[in-house]
């Protein structure tokens, strides 16, 4: 049965179409630096946001309706939604998507029942599967919404809660290795805290690290081969959250000798709330071998909090598939956990978000890969660290100088001249030519 009866099969008809249910950008198989853009681009479904999400928010009730004809919390709505997902994904050529274990199925008061009910639907997303070239990029524990974890999961204060957190991951693991995921996330939304005053932070953040190693021991011993990836976040819900951005998260995977099994899954909107841009945290991950896989969305600079928007800024997907090309692309996807705004509640809004979104970032590889083509920024930046391949700059570089033979070297010299210009408006001026300029 169609559930989306009035939606028809997306297609790439360019930019001049004024069809809104069509690509404007995205073309699956045009080559871009000698690959298609569906394979540059591996987009994935977030399951929470798109078959779950009614619009709901603090101030009032949900305005889209996502039952698919079926009655929310019982195992049909469940089934409803996987048919609903598989017909979204593969109308508008998404090949992947991502779960939290509650997305799929409602989740019961006792463990074993919400653990059956799991295994019941990952039949019956493994049969439609099969059908299809859809496959699941990462799953993941939600270990924030329950009431139990209010002082965290991995972070709690409860012995009893870390257990069922445990076993909630042992059990996302299992279903992320039978439906083929190529990663698992930990998204810390309550490891943190809210006042030090009640908080052993040490303590904590041991803890968490316990929790991650065993997952990691569990995971090899089941068979996944994938990665594990934290999602850095640094606030909200919690004041404070330990994995505040890349380079926090990072520190911790290496004090804690998780860095082998570890990479980065980089939020656009996350990285926007630490006072980052998301190509900041995209260059941090990828300088240390960690970018792994990005949440494609979008905040909003006028609000303080994650909006998870469809991702719509141009000139950020540009930067962000800079980052992404130029670190050889990514081992995971482009993750759309992003929500249509409370007022768009119809059907058709979902699939013109992910159209949106597509196509936001087809524009961004095609205006990335003029950018790299193009070679200036490139060179300018090469060129601006001259000054360390010759001389006394190349002699530090390999490692050959000491501190005394520098002053000696800055005592002939007097005072240095000033370096030369940084040249940001040029550079900036050369992309906007790049970006807009003639063909
Ligand atoms: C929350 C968030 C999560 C993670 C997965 O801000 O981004 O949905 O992506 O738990
Ligand atoms: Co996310």
């Amino acid at each position: 049965m169609e559930i989306f009866e009035n939606v028809p099969k997306i297609r790439y008809e360019g930019a001049e179409s004024k069809n809104p249910l069509a690509f404007k950008f995205y073309d699956a198989d045009r080559v871009v630096l000698g690959k298609k853009m569906s394979e540059h681009l591996p987009f994935a479904m977030a399951w929470w946001h798109n078959l779950c999400a009614e619009g709901t928010d603090m101030f009032g009730r949900g305005t889209a309706n996502k039952s698919f004809g079926a009655k929310p919390g019982t195992m049909e709505h469940a089934k409803a939604k996987v048919d609903a997902g598989f017909e979204f994904m593969q109308k508008l050529g998404v090949k992947y998507f991502c779960f939290h274990d509650v997305d799929l199925v409602p989740e019961a008061d006792d463990i074993k029942e919400t653990n059956k009910r799991l295994d019941e639907i990952s039949d019956y997303i493994l049969e439609k599967m099969k059908n299809t070239d859809i496959k699941c990029l990462w799953g993941t524990a939600n270990m924030f919404s329950n009431p139990r974890f209010m002082n965290g999961a991995g972070s709690t204060n409860s012995a009893d809660v870390y257990c069922f957190a445990a076993a909630q991951i042992k059990k996302a693991l299992d279903i992320t290795v039978k439906l083929g995921g190529k990663g698992y996330v930990f998204w810390g939304g309550r490891e943190g805290y809210e006042t030090l005053l009640n908080t052993d932070v040490a303590f904590e953040q041991d803890n968490i690290a316990r929790l991650m190693h065993m997952a990691v021991d569990y995971g090899r011993s089941i068979g996944f081969k994938g990665d594990f990836y934290i999602e850095p976040k640094p606030k909200e819900p919690m004041k404070h959250q330990y994995d505040f951005d890349a380079s926090t998260a990072i520190g911790f995977l290496r004090k804690y000798g998780l860095e082998k099994d570890f990479k980065m899954n980089i939020e656009a909107n996350h990285a926007t709330l630490a006072g980052h841009t998301f190509e900041h945290e995209l260059r941090i991950s990828a300088i240390n071998g960690m970018l792994g896989s990005i949440d494609a969305n979008q905040g909003d600079y006028l609000l303080g909090w994650d909006t998870d928007e469809f991702p719509f800024d141009v000139y950020s997907a540009t930067m962000c598939m800079y980052e992404v090309l130029k670190a050889g692309g990514l081992t995971g996807g482009f993750n759309f956990d992003a929500k249509c705004r409370r007022p768009s509640n119809t059907h058709e809004d979902m699939f013109e978000a992910y159209i949106l979104g597509m196509d936001t970032f087809a524009l961004g590889l095609i205006n990335a890969a003029k950018i790299i083509e193009d070679g200036r920024i490139d060179d300018f930046k090469k060129n601006r660290y001259s000054s360390f391949e010759s001389g006394i700059g190349k002699d530090i570089v390999d490692g050959k100088a000491t501190l005394e033979a520098l002053a000696a070297y800055a005592d002939k010299l007097g005072a240095p001249k000033n370096p030369e210009s940084g040249k940001q408006e040029r550079l900036e001026a050369v992309v906007n030519q790049i970006l807009f300029g003639a063909k």
